[in-house]
């Protein structure tokens, strides 16, 4: 089975809390404060691998975690920052947030995006010395990580697809001009998940191309194996329209199309050429005009016995201008790629431990259960002392 959604749950580390720690040496009775900071808690980053084919290595509803951060401890020793956890997803990847915005796009071998970023770390009390509280006894605990959901979906890139009814000769196509073996049979829907194949000129130049499954009248409406795959069609620059030429040539052109402008995202309009295929199969070659603008180019050829295969080939790399140059700055891609969702979740207060349990510094949230959870949160137990705004209560 080829995957192309993905819903996963993604959390990331908690930071490490900042040590409560005063010097203990010979000789000296009262040491200074010496607790160190705590780690940062580690991001969910998701990599874009070229290895990955799909997004079948995901299980549905998946939960992904990335380590906590280390706590401080004494002799300012800080603690160590959480291990990202790092997803690997196939080139093309794209990343929604809850309301469907899209929030990533890993297009490129090795882009990374981070989607949830790991909590900050609480500091140690050496940092809260001051020349008139030199014996700070508390502490700062670390801030939770980003969590949230993400919905992950594919949509292949390739620099030409191939579209077209089922059993046009879309495979046998590829085939024939790519590395990539797709199954090629006399029933429709031989091709149910889309392939990649690279296709290779003379002088060593590359393309991708992409071979889907067949359409149908209706597959707006969820006919035949719906319009869905289409998807996988919307970063290619070129349509390659494959035809049966013993069928209706026209009306199966206008009923593709109609399905093209059904499903939109700029599809309708994208450049095509016209490969009228199984010329093998009539007395004489084909003069089919069609008349529209999308259409750059029409061959007629023959997958079986390769008639005209060469010359379409080299059109592909004719009108498939060579990939834009990769952009050299590194940052600028890392900018793009970067999910920066809000500003981390500032909190109006900071929990503290101290030798007696927790105090709460700031304005506490006005919901007590909200409180209580990052209490919880923070290492506060039923029964641990809490001080908010001056009162100290018990946890319940
Ligand atoms: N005679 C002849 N048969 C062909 C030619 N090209 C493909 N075929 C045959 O047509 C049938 C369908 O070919 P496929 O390549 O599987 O067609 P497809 O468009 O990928 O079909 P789906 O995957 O079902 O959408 C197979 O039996 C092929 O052998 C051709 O040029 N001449
Ligand atoms: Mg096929």
């Amino acid at each position: 089975m080829f995957h192309d959604r993905a819903r996963i749950h993604v959390a990331a580390g908690r930071g490490g809390d900042g040590a409560l720690s005063f010097r203990r040496e010979k000789y000296v009775p009262k040491g200074g404060p010496d607790g160190g900071d705590g780690g940062p808690g580690g991001d969910v980053v998701l990599v874009a691998d070229p290895n990955r084919r799909d997004l079948s290595g995901f299980r549905p509803h998946q939960h992904v975690r990335a380590e906590r951060g280390g706590n401080g401890r004494g002799a300012l020793k800080q603690g160590a920052a959480g291990a990202d956890a790092e997803l690997h997803v196939p080139i093309g990847t794209q990343v929604f947030d809850e309301e469907a915005r899209l929030v990533a796009d890993l297009a490129h071998a090795g882009a990374r995006a981070v989607v949830a970023r790991g909590g900050s770390p609480g500091r140690g009390n050496k940092r809260f010395a001051t020349p008139t509280r030199q014996t700070p006894r508390f502490a700062e605990t670390g801030l939770p990580g980003e969590e949230r959901w993400v919905e992950l979906r594919l949509k292949l890139v390739a620099d030409a697809a191939l579209v077209g009814f089922p059993n046009a000769g879309k495979s046998s196509l590829l085939r024939r001009i790519s590395n990539a073996k797709p199954k090629v049979a006399d029933y429709p829907f031989t091709t149910i998940a889309p392939v990649l194949g690279t296709v290779e000129a003379a002088d060593g130049r590359q393309l991708t191309v992409a071979d889907v499954p067949g359409l149908i009248e209706g597959a707006s409406e969820g006919v035949g194996l719906g319009h869905e795959f289409l998807a996988h069609l919307e970063r290619a620059r070129l349509l390659v329209h494959v035809i049966d030429v013993t069928e209706d040539v026209h009306a199966h052109f206008a009923a593709i199309n109609r399905e093209l402008e059904q499903y939109g995202a700029g599809l309708p309009e994208r450049p095509q050429i016209v490969a009228l295929n199984k010329i093998d199969l009539v007395p004489e070659p084909p003069q089919i005009e069609l008349a529209d603008a999308r259409v750059l180019r029409t061959y007629a050829v023959s997958c079986a016995t390769g008639a005209g295969i060469d010359v379409l080939k080299a059109a592909l790399f004719e009108l498939c201008p060579s990939a834009p140059e990769p952009v050299a700055d590194e940052e600028e891609i890392a900018d793009f790629l970067v999910y920066r969702p809000r500003p981390p979740a500032r909190r109006t207060y900071r929990i503290f431990r101290t030798d007696r349990g927790f105090r709460v510094e700031g304005t506490p949230p006005a919901d007590e259960d909200e409180l209580e959870a990052a209490l919880r949160a923070a290492g506060a137990r039923k029964g641990s002392t809490v001080e908010v705004e001056g009162e100290e209560f018990e946890l319940a």
